[in-house]
């Protein structure tokens, strides 16, 4: 249907480990909650090197991604499936710019600004497109579309 923007998306939101364990959790789900989204599905997950990997598998050629990998799998995060209309760019335009030095200074309001420590170490992470929000789901969550009933079951 053609109902345009008041469509309703679904995107993946992470607090990474350094948000988790500088107690941001509270904060960033009352930014979500004031800026309208809801909160689908949630899950506290301690990804392993090769999932971490498997996560950020398009960086997988970067110098930083041995780092990246080390820092997600530094503690728990917090997984989160979050809807409204238009919500990955607006969560992505939310979270502020990859560096959280600049974010600082260029985006003061956003989330890693008030959270986050540098380029690495941004404590947020949002999809950025309808791709990778699916894909980003069901690696969270599951694919239902995928589910399959065993005949016995049945
Ligand atoms: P994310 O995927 O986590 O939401 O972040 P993003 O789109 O803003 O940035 P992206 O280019 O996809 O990079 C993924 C994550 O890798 C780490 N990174 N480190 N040391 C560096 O120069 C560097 N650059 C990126 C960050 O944790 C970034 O969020
Ligand atoms: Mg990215």
């Amino acid at each position: 249907p053609s109902c345009g923007a008041l469509e309703r998306e679904r995107t993946l939101a992470m607090i990474k480990p350094d948000g988790l364990s500088g107690n941001y959790s509270q904060k960033i789900k009352e930014v979500i909650l004031q800026s309208g989204f809801d909160i689908v599905q949630e899950a506290v997950v301690r990804l392993d090197a090769e999932r971490a990997s498997v996560f950020y598998a398009e960086h997988s050629e970067r110098s930083f991604f041995e780092s990246l990998v080390k820092y997600m799998t530094s503690g728990p995060v917090l997984a989160m499936v979050l809807e409204r209309p238009d919500a990955i760019s607006h969560w992505r335009t939310l979270i502020g710019p990859t560096d959280a030095r600049k974010a600082k200074t260029s985006h003061p309001n956003s989330i890693r600004a008030m959270c986050g420590l540098d380029s690495e170490k941004n404590c947020v992470h949002g999809s950025d497109s309808p791709q990778s929000a699916a894909r980003e789901i069901s690696f969270f969550f599951g694919d239902v579309k995928s589910v399959t009933v065993e005949h016995d079951e049945l």
